[in-house]
């Protein structure tokens, strides 16, 4: 079965890396990783590209993008077949990742058609100021095993209309699903004639070798999504030459759940965003504040919910939770949930299930781990379906357990209290780059910008004005009088 999706996609699957599913532990495809030569050159090609991308006029570049999201279209199920089997997330989820594909393509359209840029009041007479957005140069894209392809997408399609190039370093434990939407876009390429070759390169990579995207100073733009570990080194490296990176790191995103709240929207976005995923979303519900008043009512109910979920095999249409992604994921969260025993927690769930059926793959119960404080493990990030959940007295205190974390990406509060919703998003409110009231934290639509403040890396991608992050910023006076006044009102040598 496996066999037929990667060629449905046209790909031959050899090399020395053994992908495997997360689904059965069983070989999906292999691949080889390309050497620091091979990146180099791919750098060089980038470049290339990029002279010849940044003179397409826009609109062009948008068509091409266009028609990459008719590619996604049609090859929808495929490619979300693809994510499920190389990713492990429930099929539901593999399509919504294509989905989210689809509509960053359809709004990157639309962009190209509006890089606006702003007529400035000039204070000198017959002078005009205005501010240009041209295209920035080759980015570097680097994804991580969670949204193998859609967050390439939110990037890339950015870049092809600001007219950059992208050369893109997928997870080395997803890299199929990477070749497989290479593959549509090359389809698109070819539908639309005339796109440089290395408009869209592929880095299948060590890390070691991923170092030179992000050193070298032909790449002006560096997106990395991943760990705050990551983010650590490669902030520094690219701002060590003056690059400009767009991180999105380490979420451990809150609910507040108030008295007014209604119990049953809260409890089905609790479950989507802290199982869902398998709880291996940037975005997924980790902490849960709870009001006093409500908390033992609201957790009973929660237990119970997390008892009877599904968890299994990912293809399965019923299953809620898949696998985690692989052993290490999983002792990561057994480690998890020892720290939060001796921190005090009464844990429900957790612990592998399914061994005998898959004993190549971790699935785990999901867990909820009710903690005294939001001591050592709450404050750091676990990729797993670990839901911690606290209980507070007074709104001041909700606001101050959610914000005391070092992540800030995403966040909500239900309840039905305006005054608590509004407080929730003023300035002395969230912290997080993403704050949502009566929704849960996971799940955002790519119209917003997307991305998180403090050890988040404070980068944005996807909607509203983040494509600025793929240009460059010209400013331009343009002198239509015969004098040449000067700025400030300074007088230089007379006349
Ligand atoms: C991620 O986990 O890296 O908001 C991205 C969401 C998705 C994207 C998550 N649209 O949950």
């Amino acid at each position: 079965m496996h066999a037929q999706l990667l060629s449905g996609f046209g790909i031959s699957s050899s090399g020395s890396h053994v992908v495997r599913s997360p689904i059965d532990g069983a070989e999906v495809g292999r691949v080889s990783f390309d050497d620091k030569a091979t990146i180099a050159a791919k750098i060089e090609a980038g470049v290339e590209a990029f002279h010849i991308w940044r003179d397409v006029p826009a609109p062009k570049r948008g068509e091409l993008v266009r028609l990459l999201g008719e590619e996604l279209r049609a090859n929808k199920e495929m490619l979300g077949r693809l994510v499920t089997v190389e990713n492990g997330k429930i099929l539901q989820e593999g399509l919504g990742e294509v989905q989210e594909m689809i509509d960053i393509c359809d709004f990157a359209v639309g962009l190209s058609r509006q890089l606006y840029g702003l007529t400035i009041a000039s204070e000198r007479p017959g002078h005009r100021m205005m501010e240009t957005w041209h295209p920035a140069g080759p980015v570097a894209v680097i994804s991580a095993f969670n949204f193998p392809v859609a967050v390439w997408a939110w990037n890339a399609a950015l870049a092809f209309v600001c007219g950059d190039p992208v050369i893109w370093k997928p997870s080395a434990k997803t890299p199929l699903a990477a070749m497989a939407t290479q593959a549509l876009f090359a389809r698109a390429a070819k539908k639309f004639g005339g796109a440089p070759a290395a408009l869209s390169q592929l880095a299948l990579c060590t890390r070691e070798a991923g170092e030179l995207l992000t050193k070298d100073p032909r790449i002006p733009v560096v997106s990395a999504t991943g760990s705050t570990a990551m983010g650590k080194i490669i902030g520094p490296a690219v701002a060590a030459r003056f690059g400009r990176s767009i991180l999105e790191l380490g979420g451990n995103n809150a609910m507040i759940v108030c008295p007014s709240a209604k119990l049953d929207l809260a409890e089905r976005a609790i479950l989507f965003a802290a199982v869902g995923t398998a709880g291996q979303r940037c975005t997924s519900l980790r902490r849960l504040i709870v009001h006093e008043s409500i908390y033992d009512r609201l957790i009973e109910r929660l237990k119970a919910l997390y008892a009877k979920l599904v968890v299994g095999d990912p293809l399965a249409k019923g299953t809620l939770v898949g696998p985690l992604i692989d052993r290490a994921a999983f002792e990561a969260m057994e480690h998890a949930l020892a720290a939060a025993r001796a921190e005090g927690g009464k844990i429900a769930g957790g612990g592998r299930i399914l061994e005998a059926d898959y004993p190549g793959a971790y699935y785990v119960r999901p867990a909820i781990a009710e903690m005294p404080a939001q001591s050592g493990i709450v404050c750091r990030e676990t990729f797993a379906p670990i839901l911690y959940v606290m209980r507070y007295s007074g709104f001041d205190e909700a606001l101050a357990l959610h914000n005391e974390v070092p992540q800030g990406l995403s966040s909500c509060i239900f309840t039905r209290d305006m005054q608590e919703a509004e407080r929730f998003l003023a300035a002395s409110g969230s912290d997080c780059g993403i704050a949502n009231v009566n929704i849960g934290p996971s799940g955002a639509e790519i119209g917003g910008a997307f991305g998180g403040e403090k050890e988040t890396g404070g980068g944005r991608e996807s909607g509203s004005d983040s494509w600025k992050a793929y240009m460059r910023r010209q400013t331009a006076t343009i002198n239509y009088s015969d004098a040449l006044p000067l700025a400030q009102g300074i007088e230089f040598g007379g006349r």
